[in-house]
């Protein structure tokens, strides 16, 4: 593949840009080689500055739910923008996203818009917070929920990547606010418990852990954690960034029966433009600012080019089918790699939940971080630059998920498997 374009750019990028990258998972650094510069996308296709075109499975770390450069979604943006591109008071658009979003998570009464997955956590933690009383939150080991001081404790994604198990620059006495378990196990949480019930505000979990590679609850362990915090009156916060309109429509809240007290959302409510969420019962969310004392603000949260996104996202992803071509497409791959890992007698272990997967080199079963970390990093490097060479991008990190969307066609899967196949074959 000629890349000479995108090495012209990455030498000028790390002149101007830390590590040359606007997010440290860009980097690549974890499977080796140098990113490639994007330059257009459409549908499940990425191209490059160079013309070279991939099969995208990132579908940039998951808003991307139609694929790119959606038409509907390119017109609502461009029709919003014709109006002008922010206003700084209410518009129409809010009211219809918050009211979508409460449409398919009724779990949720109220919502706060912001511009990241980082703002809605780090937000829904103060208002937690602030409702109870508490200073201590529970995370769980190898969950990712942005880079807000107090959650960048034993968190997965870029920490989990790069090998850093807690970030610099947080003071101690922060950090100690943030108590970890390890995911899936119970007797963990409920020791955590046992000695500090009195002071938790809250529990936030990726229901379906998305930043460790992707890891499923086991049955009965998300209602044992409902029924933890319910019984001592802290906050359960499901943090659904990613799992969203991804472990089913209404989120892995609807995929498992959980009601939690509040939800945190991003990536595929701004259709790839920068949103956030974070919503619950009004009775809780009335603490926010202005109705309460609880304080968080946005010069931009909610603005009409990232809700119009969001909302032509939500518009289609609804209609009859949509969502379910989502989930079978990364069936669809997901049966065809386990063939292929037979054939070849590679050790593989693959979870998905909804649209949203991961691959593995580990032969499994994966519970929890610890088990994910065993996973032979080393291989996955070989795999993804071996299908980055045939025209397919994959997550660059074996601590990631993939995705699939509307766009990805069994033309797609087909190519998708015979490079997996290939590829297989050069690591056994
Ligand atoms: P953002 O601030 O990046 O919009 O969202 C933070 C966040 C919160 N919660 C969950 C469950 C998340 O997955 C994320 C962000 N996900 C990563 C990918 N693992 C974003 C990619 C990146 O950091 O560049």
């Amino acid at each position: 593949m000629k890349s000479d374009i995108s090495e012209k750019l990455w030498r000028e990028a790390n002149q101007v840009l830390v590590g040359g990258v606007n997010s440290p998972v860009r980097a690549f650094k974890a499977v080796g080689g140098n990113p490639f510069f994007a330059a257009s996308g459409r549908g499940a296709v990425i191209t490059d500055v160079d013309g070279n075109e991939y099969i995208d499975y990132v579908l940039s770390w998951g808003p991307l739910v139609l694929g790119h450069a959606y038409p509907a979604v390119v017109e609502a943006v461009r029709r919003a923008l014709e109006k002008g591109s922010s206003f700084g008071i209410p518009t129409e658009a809010e009211i219809r996203l918050a009211e979508r979003i409460i449409q398919l998570m009724p779990s949720i009464e109220k919502v706060r818009l912001v511009n990241s997955g980082t703002e809605a956590t780090m937000s829904a933690i103060r208002l937690a917070r602030g409702y109870t009383g508490r200073d201590l939150i529970v995370k769980f080991e190898g969950c990712y929920h942005g880079h807000a001081d107090g959650l960048l404790v034993k968190a997965g994604s870029g920490l989990a990547t790069l090998g850093i198990p807690s970030s610099p620059g947080i003071p101690a006495a922060y950090a100690q606010c943030t108590l970890t378990a390890p995911f899936n196990d119970l007797e963990a949480i409920r020791a955590i418990f046992d000695a500090h019930a009195a002071n938790i505000a809250c529990i936030i979990i990726e229901p379906v852990v998305g930043n460790a590679g992707v890891i499923l609850p086991e049955p009965g362990y998300l209602q044992a954690l409902r029924d933890l915090t319910k019984r001592h009156g802290a906050l359960l916060i499901f943090d659904e960034v990613m799992s969203g309109f991804r472990a089913a429509l209404g989120g892995a809240q609807q995929r498992y029966g959980i009601t939690p007290d509040l939800t945190t959302l991003g990536k595929v409510i701004g259709g790839g433009l920068p949103v956030g969420a974070y919503g619950g019962p009004a009775a809780i969310m009335d603490h926010l600012a202005p109705v309460g004392p609880v304080y968080q603000a946005g010069t931009l949260a909610g603005n009409p080019l990232a809700t119009a996104a969001g909302l032509a996202t939500l518009e289609v992803l609804t209609q009859p089918g949509a969502y379910e071509s989502t989930e079978n497409a990364l069936t669809q791959l997901r049966k065809g790699i386990a063939d292929i890992a037979i054939e070849t007698g590679i050790p593989v272990c693959q979870t998905q939940v909804g649209s949203m997967g991961c691959l593995f080199f580990h032969e499994g079963p994966i519970r929890n971080y610890a088990e994910a970390a065993k996973s032979d990093t080393a291989r996955y490097a070989r795999f993804f630059q071996g299908m980055l060479e045939r025209g397919v991008y994959l997550a660059p990190s074996q601590f990631e998920a993939c995705f699939t969307s509307t766009a990805h066609t069994a033309k797609h899967l087909d190519q998708t498997l015979t490079a997996a196949r290939e590829v297989f074959r050069q690591l056994a």
